[in-house]
């Protein structure tokens, strides 16, 4: 019989091949991966991406931030294309799934077009966005921000990581600082797969999240001055401590997260004390934190709330300084309706499992959708971890999610 797209599938081994020969591209001894953003490790999957959405047929180009796109022709070239793709960078203690497995899948997608010879009404273009995870630049989703108009090219170029290296300088080290400006690859729609990052799939034994909505968030960079001086000699009362003050600070983010949950989530997930010494007075502490709500109230609340009790603390500890600062602030995403019933169709006609969900995590949709209609399709990861080197997905359910990619977008770009 031969393969019309009511029954076409994408071959889960080749999928699954592609998943495990990436993974070794910054794989970690304990079996994660390590490839921070425009490091020489995401030159090298971004090489491997290129190289093989070439090989599929596509053209690729590189806009000014480094987000990548290979566009695989339709019929009609005047339609604007299907986007479909992810990120390929990883957290530093990242895992196989996050990210890569909706390019790949996408990749995967072009192929079992070609194998079956199908040509699409639209053409479809597999994304690759630049800093999808935010922890070497922030904020994260940073190309596709940029390409949904929330920053300028100017201000992306000119970020600084840790080590002082912009982003303009990083891209022209690994060669992915593109000629063209941001935008230039027009989209009609986009259609993300991601693993969930999250336990309700898999306890609930759903193959597929249907997407609906996204989280807002709010990131906060915190820098607390106080005084470092000899920890034996300085008494109590008149020590300006640093380190103290942020652990205050921390208690608040996690008291204030709970106290308007359950749709709130607050993290402190970095901190660097400077001249750190078990016997000085901690004198200075930078930090970063963040809030999360897919409810804009409460989202609301949880910035408010923090303010008021950095002051707080602030007012009961008079001789030392905090500074904070909202560096990003994202709003609950609402992804398009039509795109979610498309997602949901395609998902019923092949039988999977699913539920609807909410994303607690952030995703390039997220900021694309601010600019066209978008949504995203979830499948699980073993027991819900993501952004630690134990992350797991099953070769079963990444295929099932790459087989609702295609069936979506065969949808949206038509036949
Ligand atoms: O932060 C996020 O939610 C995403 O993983 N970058
Ligand atoms: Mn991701
Ligand atoms: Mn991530
Ligand atoms: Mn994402």
């Amino acid at each position: 019989m031969t393969d019309t797209p009511s029954n076409l599938q994408i071959q889960s081994d080749r999928l699954w091949g592609a998943i495990l020969e990436t993974a070794e591209i910054g794989g970690t001894p304990k079996g994660g991966v390590r490839r921070l953003t425009l490091s020489e490790e995401d030159r090298i999957v971004r090489d491997w991406f290129r190289k093989a959405c070439e090989d599929a047929g596509c053209t690729v180009t590189v806009d000014a931030l480094g987000n990548m796109f290979a566009l695989r022709p339709g019929r009609d070239p005047s339609k604007a294309a299907i986007g479909l793709g992810s990120h390929l960078d990883t957290q530093p203690t990242g895992g196989k799934f996050d990210g890569i497995l909706g390019t790949l899948a996408a990749l995967e997608v072009l192929r079992t077009l070609n194998d079956a010879g199908i040509e699409t009404d639209a053409p479809l273009c597999v994304a690759n966005w630049t800093n999808e995870e935010g922890s070497r630049y922030a904020p994260a989703m940073m190309g596709s921000a940029a390409y949904a108009g929330d920053f300028t090219v100017e201000n992306i170029l000119a970020r600084r990581d840790g080590e002082g290296i912009t982003v303009g300088e990083a891209l022209k080290t690994i060669g992915y600082d593109g000629p063209d400006a941001v935008g230039t690859q027009k989209f009609g729609a986009f259609v993300e797969l991601h693993i969930e990052q999250g336990p309700l799939l898999e306890a609930e034994a759903k193959t597929i999240g249907v997407v609906e909505h996204g989280q807002g968030i709010i990131w906060y960079d915190g820098r607390i001055t106080g005084f470092e001086s000899h920890a034996g000699t300085t008494p109590m009362p008149l020590r300006r401590d640093a380190l103290a003050t942020f652990s205050e600070i921390v208690l608040a983010v996690e008291r204030i997260a709970r106290e308007l949950g359950p749709n709130a989530v607050g993290t402190v997930g970095e901190v660097t004390i400077a001249n750190p010494s078990r016997n000085v007075i901690p004198g200075e502490v930078s930090f970063t934190c963040e809030f999360r709500s897919s409810d804009s109230d409460t989202l609301k609340a949880l910035g408010e709330t923090f303010a008021a009790a950095v002051k707080d603390i602030g007012s009961h500890r008079p001789r030392v300084e905090i500074d904070l600062e909202i560096v990003w602030r994202k709003e609950p995403t609402h992804f398009d309706p039509k795109i979610i019933s498309a997602v949901r169709e395609a998902t019923e006609a092949l039988g999977y499992s699913n539920r609807p969900m909410v994303s607690g995590a952030g995703h390039d949709a997220c900021n694309l959708n601010q600019i066209m209609p978008a949504a995203m399709i979830f499948v699980p990861c073993k027991d819900g971890v993501s952004h630690n080197e134990l992350e797991d997905a099953t070769q079963a359910d990444c295929a099932a999610g790459a087989n609702v990619l295609l069936h979506t977008v065969l949808a949206l770009a038509g036949v």
